[in-house]
């Protein structure tokens, strides 16, 4: 476990949640994932983030149906010249959302480069959202074209599903992560549920 792992499972048990999920966020670089985790974090629009310098990372006390569940969030710089860092930050990671810039439909194309290293070097499974970020700037005649283009992504990767959203609006932003947190609570109460069969005397 790295130094920022042990760090989330600390503040997880110092503030007595039930589960600490990693989650892990990815995309090309610009398309707007740190300013989504600040207006999500903050529930501010902030306009003047730099580019982020190979990683940052969060956590955030949620409370879901009357659990309280540590995020551990995530922010990978999307800059090519990251790109051979990131490897190390998806270990450990249950989930993932990897953003493309709805007004810039060439991100899109880096979506899959994304996709197959969570399912490398987080688990082979990883359940990934594909988040649609600056809504708020897709000109309306388009929308009904990048929706199709997103959901056929969505179907030809095998993403668990897609989210539009503005951090300019507050648009679904809360919606994205709560999706995933929803997902990954259902996940852990059946992982749960399986009775280990005791074997015969
Ligand atoms: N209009 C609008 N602009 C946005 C939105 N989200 C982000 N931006 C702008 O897009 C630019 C890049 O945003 P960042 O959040 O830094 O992008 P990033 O994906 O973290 O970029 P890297 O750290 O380089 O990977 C900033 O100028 C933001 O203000 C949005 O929902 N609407
Ligand atoms: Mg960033």
């Amino acid at each position: 476990m790295d130094d920022s792992n042990r760090g989330a499972t600390r503040e997880s048990r110092r503030m007595n949640s039930e589960y600490t999920f990693k989650i892990v966020v990815g995309g090309a670089g610009g398309v707007g994932k740190t300013t989504l985790l600040h207006r999500f974090l903050y529930n501010v629009f902030k306009t003047d983030t730099s580019l982020t310098v190979g990683v940052t990372f969060k956590t955030k006390e949620v409370t879901r149906n009357g659990q309280k569940i540590t995020l551990a969030l995530w922010d990978l710089g999307g800059q090519e010249r990251f790109r051979f860092l990131q490897p190390t930050f998806c270990q450990g990671a249950r989930a993932g959302i990897i953003f493309f810039d709805m007004s810039r439909f060439g991100t899109m194309e880096q979506v899959k480069d994304w996709v197959d290293m969570f399912r490398k070097h987080a688990y082979p499974a990883i359940p990934i959202i594909l988040g649609g970020a600056k809504l708020d700037l897709v000109d309306p005649e388009m929308l009904d074209d990048v929706t199709e283009y997103a959901k056929e992504t969505v179907e030809k990767l095998g993403l668990t599903g897609f989210v539009p959203t503005s951090s300019k609006r507050g648009e679904n932003v809360e919606e994205i992560i709560t999706t995933v947190v929803d997902m990954l609570v259902a996940q852990a109460a059946s992982a749960k549920e399986v009775v280990v069969p005791t074997s015969a005397p």
